[in-house]
């Protein structure tokens, strides 16, 4: 099989070096078996009762219309930190985004239930809505994580290998479209360039998997994390996950607040 007919895959015990390597190298990247069992079912316990009281207020076009979706998450599931700023993902976003920032932050937290019916997502580029692109710079990484075995039945992300090259989506053959077959508690990493998108799910259950993007700290992030997650409920979470959330200045300059972690802000 060549290699972009296939996502490179690692166990749990391969090296960080080696997973960054392939995922800036050919977009994406699947790391099986990263969460523990408990974990994901702590997770998916939290998101039942909010997936079926709001998760169709996000139907759409873009979105479909027999998938079940939730946004900031971190205002959810207090299970979910620990997929958010698990250290896999961290190391990726150190890879990624750090060499063009000084720290990085969540763009979005989104968990995603694919129902039985719903077609194939539109194939996208998740950094799309920052309107001008600077060579040799990523922008953002993506974190999926399958709450639920990925199948090519149920609906496992479609990923097109390369394609952080800026290709046109339009001329991207359908031969190329490979999917995040994956376990329980796998974690898919790709790059906010990669074109990718949700698969069609034929099979009779549904497939949910929460995804969070993370951008660079000098970018505004795509889901206003102080606005959708309640302050008390912000405060509450360690220092790690605040300043992921944007609790933090980047630099001594952008974003500076009264009680800023770093110290930026200069009181009277
Ligand atoms: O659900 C998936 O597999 C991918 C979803 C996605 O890419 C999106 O909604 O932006």
């Amino acid at each position: 099989m060549s290699e972009n007919r296939t996502i490179q895959r690692f166990d749990n015990k391969a090296s960080d070096e080696a997973v960054n390597e392939a995922l800036m190298r050919v977009g994406a990247a699947i790391v099986e078996g990263a969460a523990p069992r408990d974990l994901i079912d702590r997770v998916q316990a939290d998101f039942r009762e909010p997936f079926d009281r709001e998760g169709h207020v996000f139907s759409n076009d873009f979105n479909g219309y027999k998938t079940l979706r939730l946004g900031g998450v971190l205002g959810i599931s207090r299970a979910s930190a620990e997929l958010i700023a698990h250290p896999r993902v961290m190391a990726a976003a150190d890879a990624a985004l750090l060499p063009h920032c000084e720290n990085y932050r969540i763009g979005s937290t989104t968990a995603i239930e694919i129902h039985p019916g719903e077609g194939h997502q539109e194939l996208h580029r998740d950094d799309n809505f920052y309107p001008y692109r600077i060579p040799g710079i990523e922008y953002q990484i993506a974190a999926m994580w399958a709450l639920d075995d990925f199948t090519v039945e149920n609906g496992a992300t479609r990923v097109i290998l390369g394609s952080q090259d800026l290709r046109p989506i339009e001329d991207i053959p359908e031969e190329d479209v490979i999917q995040a077959v994956m376990p329980r508690g796998s974690l898919l990493l790709y790059l906010g360039a990669t074109v990718h998108g949700g698969g069609a799910n034929h099979s009779n259950g549904p497939r949910s998997g929460l995804i969070n993007t993370y951008s660079l700290g000098w970018l505004r992030q795509e889901e206003n994390q102080y606005l959708t997650v309640p302050r008390e409920i912000a405060d509450s979470y360690p220092e790690n996950i605040r300043r992921l959330m944007g609790y933090q200045a980047h630099g001594t300059m952008l974003g500076v607040y009264p009680g800023d972690p770093d110290g930026y802000w200069y009181d009277a």
